[in-house]
């Protein structure tokens, strides 16, 4: 009986040891959040510590009196239960005492989680360099606007007051090794100790921008916008994820910030200004395009926009996305291709949007690609002109 027991508790803690040890070896095993940098993620972590301090102390004295009543009150020394202890001073009011007792310490802690929810809710409305702002109020202000849009599935940045618009894809394994499912292609990139709103909605599906060091996780609704905002304190790297659940690829948005001085910050800014200058004088220019150089920018392009549902080998994922390789459309009429990109068909959302460059390039690249083969080159005046004929109408 006895070697029985000892074996079944040897075992048993033999067990919990390798557990725990696979939980260690497994990559940055830590046992806390990880670090806030905002003042409300700090101020959630310090309530989170608070709770937990209570509970241990609590988890301690419990465990002792149990373990103390088990060991001394037991049949076995001849104890016989009191029969009269509801009788007692402490049999009556204890039932009171211990109640009001839970609701103190409960309480203690909802006055200190109070200030941090309207903290959160509040988000401020105006700008710190606002002459109307009362002086009283410096505190709740912001320094800079940014715009989340949750999109089927990528993010999207913008920067309204500085015209810069970025869009943020996960990176395939091949390329982001350890970090697959936490790396993006472009950073959403901030400045440290200035005062953020951001601004969320969606363009399909709800999504939830997410990044556990910056506390906050509000809804991107479509149709309407959400706001938080914050203050980030420490440069670095920070990695998060689309919180709610958005369809098949959903755990294919992740979310980085990358916090970085404001002289950084800057230099990011106006080499981001550059970039679109660029990009605007190239895709407005009237050059004619060779198919060979379509081809290949309409590559890159597609790899990046269409991927997701009409996949690499333009097979899509039938029936919600058709495949490309041999479709009607794509092998048909190159003006009625065109006008089905431009303005959308069933799931696929209208891209419009995107330059007429762009647009050439990735419908020469479908038209050619796969044993597509139809030879044709659609030039950006192709897409302009389309453009005109569905306004004329
Ligand atoms: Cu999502």
């Amino acid at each position: 009986m006895l070697i029985d027991f000892i074996r079944k508790v040897i075992s048993s803690i033999a067990m919990v040891v390798s557990l725990l040890w696979t939980g260690m070896v497994s990559a940055e095993y830590k046992y806390n959040f990880p670090e806030p940098v905002t003042p409300i993620g700090k101020s959630i972590y310090d309530v989170h510590m608070l709770t937990m301090g209570i509970t241990t102390v609590i988890l301690i004295i419990m465990t002792s009196i149990v373990l103390y009543a088990v060991f001394t009150f037991r049949k076995d020394k001849g104890y016989v239960a009191d029969q009269e202890f509801h009788k007692g001073w402490f049999g009556r009011w204890s039932w009171v005492i211990v109640p009001i007792a839970v609701l103190a310490i409960d309480l203690s802690i909802a006055g200190k989680a109070q200030p941090i929810l309207e903290m959160l809710w509040e988000s401020p409305t105006k700008e710190c360099s606002d002459p109307t702002l009362k002086p009283e109020n410096k505190d709740k202000c912001y320094d800079m606007v940014v715009k989340i849009t949750g999109h089927q599935w990528w993010w999207e940045y913008e920067y309204p007051d500085l015209g810069i618009k970025i869009e943020s894809r996960y990176t395939p394994k091949e390329e982001a090794g350890d970090d697959y499912l936490r790396a993006v292609d472009n950073n959403f990139v901030l400045p440290v100790d200035k005062k953020i709103r951001f601004l969320q909605t969606s363009v399909d599906v709800n999504h939830a921008y997410w990044i556990p060091e910056l506390a906050f996780k509000k809804d991107a609704i479509a149709g309407y916008i959400s706001e938080t905002w914050g203050e980030i304190t420490k440069e670095g790297i920070y990695r998060g994820q689309c919180a709610e659940l958005c369809g098949t690829w959903h755990a294919r948005m992740p979310a980085v910030v990358e916090a970085v001085s404001q002289e950084n910050f800057e230099l990011w800014v106006a080499q981001k200004q550059a970039e679109k200058q660029a990009a605007i004088a190239e895709a407005t220019s009237d050059k004619v395009w060779t198919k060979d150089e379509l081809y290949a920018k309409g590559e890159a392009a597609y790899n990046v926009k269409c991927v997701a549902c009409h996949q690499i080998t333009g097979l899509g994922i039938p029936p919600a996305f058709p495949p490309l390789k041999d479709s009607k459309i794509v092998k048909g009429p190159v003006a009625e291709h065109i006008k089905i990109v431009l303005n959308g068909l069933k799931t696929m959302p209208p891209w419009a949007s995107e330059s007429d460059l762009d647009l050439a390039a990735i419908i020469t690249y479908e038209r050619n690609a796969w044993d597509n083969n139809t030879n044709d080159v659609v030039q950006p005046a192709d897409i302009k002109a389309a453009r005109e004929q569905s306004l004329a109408k």
